[in-house]
């Protein structure tokens, strides 16, 4: 809590990424910092705008708004930089005290060219297409293009500079996406000739350290004789990740800040197989962070942006993003009511953050990735759970940085579920009265009103050996030793918050009937303390 202002101040201290034990912390401030995050939909990066955007940006308590900055904007002329909007931007993220995550919008957004300046859209031999077997033009940009590398490079580093100008003394902006969801739908890889040589020659050292093919294949030689039928995918992955670390890699050099990728995931559990135009190829997709992290180590993480709305995708996602070489971070997750309950899962895992994607007020929705209108009810569900971390947002960064939290959904199949903790394990389960067993009779016969709802949720925090703060939703949770001795007793179960200084303010205990059927969690997230012990 020391020195954290929500809107920044702390001169000096660069927020950076830090790792320990296979765990990560984004440190702001000079201390660990969750991003409680929301992103505006894709149009809505200009002043005018920003007047349907902090309403909602209120009403959902985000501490972190994400918002593209895109070169169209910036550059329209080339050659002529104009960052008004950056500055209106950081100007008023200040006075709503919410820090920033700006989105770089250049040569790829979604894999097109649609945010590049129309010197560049429309210049095709200057900035170079991607084309295929034929030599017929991709709609994609070539990463082999060096004079549009070097154009998104110069325009990215006028805007480092900037940003470096405005906003080094406050750290108002504290990290930046270098281009959205890259990769190609339709075609597989470039076949340019300048593309064509690279693949003929060997597959770089730094690509073959880290990257072993999914089928045996050579120790080495060129992309197709090492990856076989995977060598095009891979190929495509290492030429855009490629184009991206030298952009990053300049832009860091003139105002180091923390950068990231996101990504439009592939099927999680679908077999891994060669390309098959379901999925950007050459996207940062979790078969290929390996090759992100070899070819762009300027790249701090590569996230996933979350819109399968069922929870084993969910959690095989999560997982396949969730590594010691890479923080999870959600950059973008469906804002539909459904997916809410999945801030507690991923704010348990340790995430260093979330974002909700299309958090404004204008009149467009993207049903039926998100929810089906963009208003107060649309940001409720997550407000909820927002409001309920808020206060300890801090603690539990640090918490989550020390292996120390954990966190669960409701599943689709309803069924309960069991967090081993250090000495100790929670028992989850969902649907049922807040009195009395599931199967009772009255209980049995009538269920409560919540019940088949996607919408369950509980994090838990093992602050001490024997104590635990929790948050959560519409669930229910049991304590017990690991061992399950049969002589665990709940000693004390307080509900309150943490207060601006770090210290636990009760509000009352929960005891009686509010602990003797386990904890019971409404519709209204609360926190809650809790002491363990043994008989
Ligand atoms: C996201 C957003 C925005 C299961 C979609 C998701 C944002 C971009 N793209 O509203 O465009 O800028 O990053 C693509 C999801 C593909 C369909 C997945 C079906």
């Amino acid at each position: 809590p020391a020195g954290a202002t929500p809107a920044g101040g702390s001169a000096g201290v660069a927020p950076h990424l830090v790792q320990r034990d296979g765990r990560h912390a984004l440190m702001v401030d000079g201390a660990p910092f969750l991003i409680l995050g929301a992103q505006v939909h894709n149009s809505s990066n200009y002043p005018q705008a920003l007047d349907k955007v902090w309403p909602a940006v209120k009403d959902i308590q985000a501490n972190t708004l994400e918002v593209p900055i895109s070169w169209e904007q910036v550059e329209p002329v080339e050659g002529r930089f104009d960052f008004s909007f950056v500055d209106t931007l950081v100007r008023e993220a200040r006075q709503n005290k919410v820090r920033l995550v700006l989105l770089w919008f250049g040569t790829w957004k979604n894999t097109s060219p649609q945010y590049t300046p129309a010197w560049v859209k429309l210049d095709n031999r200057r900035f170079p297409r991607m084309v295929d077997q034929q030599g017929k033009n991709s709609y994609c940009l070539s990463p082999f293009g060096e004079h549009t590398l070097a154009a998104d490079k110069k325009a990215f580093v006028a805007f480092m500079s900037h940003l470096k100008k405005i906003d080094e003394q406050q750290r108002t902006v504290i990290m930046v996406q270098v281009q959205n969801e890259v990769g190609t739908f339709g075609l597989v890889r470039d076949f340019g000739p300048k593309a064509q040589a690279a693949f003929e020659r060997e597959v770089p050292a730094a690509v073959l350290a880290r990257k072993k093919p999914p089928v045996p294949g050579a120790a080495s030689g060129a992309w197709r004789v090492v990856y076989g039928d995977y060598a095009d995918e891979y190929f495509h992955a290492w030429a855009i990740a490629s184009y991206i670390e030298q952009i990053a890699r300049a832009g860091r050099a003139v105002y180091d800040l923390p950068m990231v990728v996101n990504n439009a995931l592939r099927d999680p559990l679908e077999p891994i197989a060669p390309w098959k135009s379901n999925f950007a190829s050459g996207g940062p997709t979790y078969d290929v962070i390996d090759i992100y992290k070899a070819a762009a180590p300027s790249i701090d993480i590569v996230g996933p942006d979350i819109y399968h709305p069922e929870s084993a995708k969910v959690s095989a996602h999560l997982g396949q993003f969730q590594r010691p070489d890479n923080a999870l971070f959600v950059p973008e997750l469906g804002n539909a009511a459904p997916y809410a309950r999945y801030v507690y899962q991923i704010l348990g895992r340790g995430a260093i953050g979330v974002a909700p994607f299309g958090i404004d007020y204008f009149d467009y929705a993207n049903f039926p990735l998100g929810a089906k209108s963009s208003d107060k009810a649309m940001v409720e569900p997550f407000a909820r759970i927002y409001a309920a971390f808020a206060p300890m947002q801090r603690q539990w960064a640090r918490w989550a940085f020390e292996g120390r939290t954990y966190g669960v959904a409701k599943g689709d199949d309803l069924r309960d579920q069991t967090v081993a903790m250090k000495g100790w394990k929670a028992q989850v389960s969902f649907d049922q009265w807040m009195f009395g067993e599931r199967e009772w009779p009255g209980n049995a016969k009538e269920q409560p009103p919540h019940a088949k709802q996607p919408n369950g949720g509980v994090a838990i925090a093992q602050i001490a050996d024997d104590e635990f703060v929790l948050v959560g939703q519409f669930a229910r949770v049991r304590l017990d030793d690991a061992e399950g001795s049969g002589r665990a007793q709940l000693v004390s179960a307080e509900q309150g918050r943490f207060d601006e200084r770090g210290r636990w303010v009760m509000e009352r205990r929960w005891n009686g009937d509010q602990v003797d059927w386990g904890l019971n969690f409404t519709g209204n997230p609360v926190v809650l303390k809790v002491k363990m012990g043994r008989y």
